[in-house]
């Protein structure tokens, strides 16, 4: 990594002091993890922030999604994108669920929902639609279908953080929706993720599932795993909600500069302008069309020649990687659009602290 070099993100933190002060009562308490203060005061502070009823933290949104479809007793075969990063697909094999892959809608990138009936068999038990890029999925039209069919929705919501729809909270759709907190998100505790759940008995069976299924020392009801959130990760957590609104009005603000200068150049499409009432411009894509003079891939390495590296998220598709091909652990219906738009996508670097002058950099670059 060259220090000059701009990267598709880079994660913001609170000062170091106030992290040092508020550890401070960590390194007293000897508490560390295990369903801490922090870890508490963490829950709280984020259902008020997001408006939800109730949230159970985790060590990251991987373990979050196998959790989450543990705790609603899913088996069988789960409806979902290909459109996405491994996780969503891998989280379902974990779990000895049959993913079926569907094509997305053109515009929104998301699960397409007229894709999604024709895709129910006898075996079908869910649906796992992403909310890509924080642009939340047609989630009327997705619970609508869940509810004729008897079907459980698990929204991976990895990129949603603090996005609102037309009714509040996006998070709130569905059965559950799980959150990212990596370090490339807009909401950081250096590893992380959440559980949001609608009601207080699937919480405590989330609860209850990642503290390895314990209840008291010497009893186990069910085989849980271990997916707790830290104290550290917790503290770290409480500073960067203080201080969200702020990162994410800086990116907005990036958003705009973009599509500002992005316009005038031919061949570059941007992504939808955010349809929310509320987003959190986690990500910057545009579609490199035929028209433009370089193709996606010799774009992607003139910007890296140029000191910029952007993402190809998400080339390639799920389905692509070589752990999906030969298996019969998974189904993949025609996935036209999702192989055209993982063939043109490009994400180019958006953080809080970019600078106007790198944002020029990048647009030289996209111009020339
Ligand atoms: N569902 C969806 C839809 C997801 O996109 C993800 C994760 C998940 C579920 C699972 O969430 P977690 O289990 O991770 O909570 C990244 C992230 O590791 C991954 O969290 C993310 N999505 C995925 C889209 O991207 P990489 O391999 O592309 O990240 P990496 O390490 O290349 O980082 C990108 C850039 O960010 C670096 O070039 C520099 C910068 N960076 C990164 C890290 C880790 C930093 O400046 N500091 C850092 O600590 O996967």
């Amino acid at each position: 990594m060259k220090k000059s070099e701009i990267f598709v993100t880079q994660p913001s933190l609170p000062s170091i002091e106030d992290l040092f002060n508020l550890l401070g009562k960590t390194w007293e308490s000897k508490v560390l993890t295990n369903n801490g203060p922090f870890h508490y005061e963490l829950e709280n502070e984020l259902c008020k922030y997001l408006e939800v009823p109730y949230i159970s933290l985790v060590s990251n949104a991987t373990i979050g999604l196998v959790l989450a479809l543990k705790a609603l007793d899913i088996s069988g075969e789960v409806i979902t994108t290909p459109y996405s990063f491994l996780a969503s697909a891998n989280s379902l094999l974990w779990n000895q669920n049959k993913p079926v892959f569907v094509d997305i809608d053109p515009y929104s990138l998301n699960i397409d929902p007229k894709k999604i009936e024709p895709a129910i068999t006898k075996k079908t038990s869910a649906i796992m639609p992403v909310h890509v890029y924080g642009h939340p999925c047609n989630v009327d039209a997705i619970d609508a279908i869940a509810k004729k069919h008897n079907l459980k929705v698990v929204y991976d919501a990895a990129h949603a953080f603090g996005v609102k729809c037309h009714c509040g909270s996006l998070l709130t759709h569905g059965d559950l929706s799980v959150l990212s907190f990596h370090a490339t998100k807009v909401f950081n505790t250096f590893e992380g993720g959440a559980i949001i759940v609608n009601d207080e008995d699937t919480k405590s069976r989330i609860d209850h599932l990642k503290n390895f299924g314990l209840n008291g020392e010497t009893s186990a009801d069910i085989i849980g795993i271990n997916g707790k959130m830290s104290e550290f990760n917790s503290a770290l957590g409480l500073l960067q909600l203080k201080k969200i609104d702020t990162y994410i009005q800086k990116r907005k603000n990036i958003d705009e500069t973009y599509r500002k200068y992005i316009k005038d150049i031919p061949g570059i499409n941007c992504h939808l302008k955010p349809n929310s009432i509320k987003h959190n411009y986690n990500y910057f894509p545009v579609f490199i069309e035929n028209t433009y003079p370089l193709s996606r891939d010799q774009l992607y390495i003139k910007l890296k020649k140029g000191g910029v590296n952007a993402r190809r998220y998400f080339y390639p598709l799920i389905t692509d990687f070589s752990a999906y091909q030969n298996t019969e652990k998974i189904f993949c219906y025609d996935i036209p659009i999702a192989k055209n738009v993982a063939e043109k996508i490009l994400c180019l670097p958006i953080y809080p602290d970019l600078s106007f002058e790198k944002i020029k950099i990048i647009i030289n670059i996209l111009r020339h």
